[in-house]
């Protein structure tokens, strides 16, 4: 008996969907590099159709044909290694799916390099981590869409469900579903910079302990802001670290981490001239928080405001909340316009209401706001940005006020919110009829004879300053 699909890869994300797959009735082949896992997850497999094959040979000759294989390797070179690996034993026609986090580009060249040879290719990203890979993952799969018909049921069937609907949609040609999880991932970053923005305004603000955060928190989740990351926020400030009694938040070291898809999503950004400025910064203030010895010496020379003047009474938490709701409409409208950038430079065609309901489930980025998103684009699949939408426009004319308060505020207080600042700033940059780019144009021609156009003749010009 061959199996339906193959899982090459078996850490914790090919692992548990090669389990996923097995739970909804699919016989699984599975391979490894190195045996042990193989061999640990055959331990686990009970009752379950997997199968463990111990060289990509044997993976490949126990699959039905045409061959369906999930590669589930570390993103970069050991995804071309495996492919490589593969090729002698493919034949025309079999499917290979790179499930990792590869860059885009990546996908489009090993996209080319497969259809040359007759293999298809699907490149998709997968979000939800290790437990969203078990128990339904948000999928998004490209490449041809003949070879995807023979994979969807298998990812419907193993995709996150909000009511009847399966997170996993078809998302464009060769490197569009890659390309889809990385501006997911940037929104992501985005996401979490404005909560921590929030946090450390009603800790510093307001001056309130992890306890009543947490409360602020739980209560935000039950409104507009309803979403995964913040029902984690909530839970994260009420654990106590066992082994000092002191809230958990407050024994972590203010260093962030990262593994480079927010990076990528603002360096696409740059390439493709579309602002990000909320994601970007995102991204720079992980760089800033991991210069923690750099920081802790500048704190002893250089001074800020007196922070106690500006002290908010409670009541300002609502206005925290709401500034951080728009200032999360001005992150989202930025990821979906670097999507509409992406889709006319590659002709992808991408459709941003069926992304946005992807994202709506098994993602980190899941929320109930993605809802008016979705809503947004089935009224006007080209609107140029969010802003523009009926619903986010009143919500941010609703809003403003308490948005403009908190930034200065924060200021006033000398407390960094710089994901808040920059939504607001892209927010007025994009409302405003006029920039002083004039005054830019005028510069470049003084120095460089760059030239300008008029705003009241066709044409370019040059003008001699030095008369
Ligand atoms: P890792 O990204 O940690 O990769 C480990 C796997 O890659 C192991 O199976 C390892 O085999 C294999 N591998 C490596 Br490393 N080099 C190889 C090579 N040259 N040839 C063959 N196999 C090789 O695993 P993961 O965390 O499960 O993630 C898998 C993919 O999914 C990545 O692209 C990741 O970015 C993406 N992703 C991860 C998450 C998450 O939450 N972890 C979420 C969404 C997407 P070995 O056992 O022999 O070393």
């Amino acid at each position: 008996n061959k199996s339906q699909i193959g899982v090459i890869g078996l850490a914790v994300m090919g692992k548990n969907l090669a389990f996923n797959m097995a739970n909804h009735g699919y016989a699984v082949a599975v391979y490894n590099r190195s045996e042990e896992k193989t061999k640990q997850l055959l331990a686990e497999a009970a009752g379950r159709q997997l199968t463990g094959a111990y060289s990509l040979q044997e993976l490949v000759a126990s699959l039905e044909r045409p061959r369906k294989i999930l590669i589930m390797v570390k993103a970069g070179s050991p995804v071309d290694t495996t492919i490589e690996q593969l090729l002698p034993y493919l034949e025309q026609g079999d499917i290979l799916i790179d499930g990792g986090n590869s860059f885009y580009q990546d996908t489009i060249r090993r996209h080319q390099q497969l259809a040359a040879q007759g293999i298809h290719f699907i490149g998709t990203g997968v979000s939800g981590g290790e437990e969203g890979a078990l128990k339904g993952p948000a999928i998004m799969p490209g490449g041809d869409p003949q070879a995807y018909a023979l994979v969807q049921p298998i990812f419907e069937a193993i995709a996150a469900k909000v009511g009847e609907d399966a997170c996993c949609t078809y998302i464009g040609s060769d490197g569009a579903g890659h390309f889809v999880k990385m501006v997911h991932n940037g929104i992501e970053y985005a996401d979490m910079q404005l909560i921590c923005e929030a946090y450390i305004l009603l800790k510093e603000l307001l001056g309130l302990k992890p306890e009543e955060i947490k409360g602020i928190f739980a209560g935000w989740n039950q409104g507009e802001l309803n979403s995964y990351l913040i029902e984690i926020t909530a839970d994260i400030l009420g654990k106590i670290d066992p082994a000092t009694g002191k809230p958990m938040v407050e024994v972590i070291l203010d260093k962030a981490g990262q593994k480079g898809t927010g990076k990528w999503t603002s360096q696409v950004a740059l390439d493709l001239g579309v602002p990000i400025p909320s994601i970007t910064t995102a991204v720079f203030e992980r760089y800033l928080s991991a210069m923690k010895d750099e920081r802790v010496a500048a704190a002893k020379r250089l001074t800020g405001p007196e922070a106690h003047s500006v002290r908010k009474p409670a009541a300002f938490a609502e206005a925290i909340r709401r500034a951080l709701y728009v200032s999360k409409i001005g992150a989202y409208a930025q990821g979906f316009s670097l999507m509409a950038g992406a889709s006319r430079q590659y002709g992808w065609n991408l459709d941003l209401g069926s992304i946005a309901m992807i994202f709506r489930g098994g993602c980190i980025i899941r929320a109930q706001f993605l809802n008016k998103i979705k809503k947004a684009y089935d009224k006007d699949q080209g609107l140029p940005s969010l802003f523009l939408d009926e619903y986010f426009r009143t919500s941010i004319e609703n809003y403003q006020k308490d948005w403009r308060e908190v930034v200065v505020a924060a200021i006033q207080a000398g407390i960094p919110v710089p994901a808040f600042t920059s939504s607001l700033s892209y927010f007025d940059s994009y409302r405003a009829a006029e920039l002083p780019a004039n005054l830019l144009q005028a510069q470049r021609d003084y120095f460089g004879a760059h030239t300008f156009e008029r705003n009241d003749k066709e044409g370019t010009f040059h003008h001699n300053w030095e008369a």
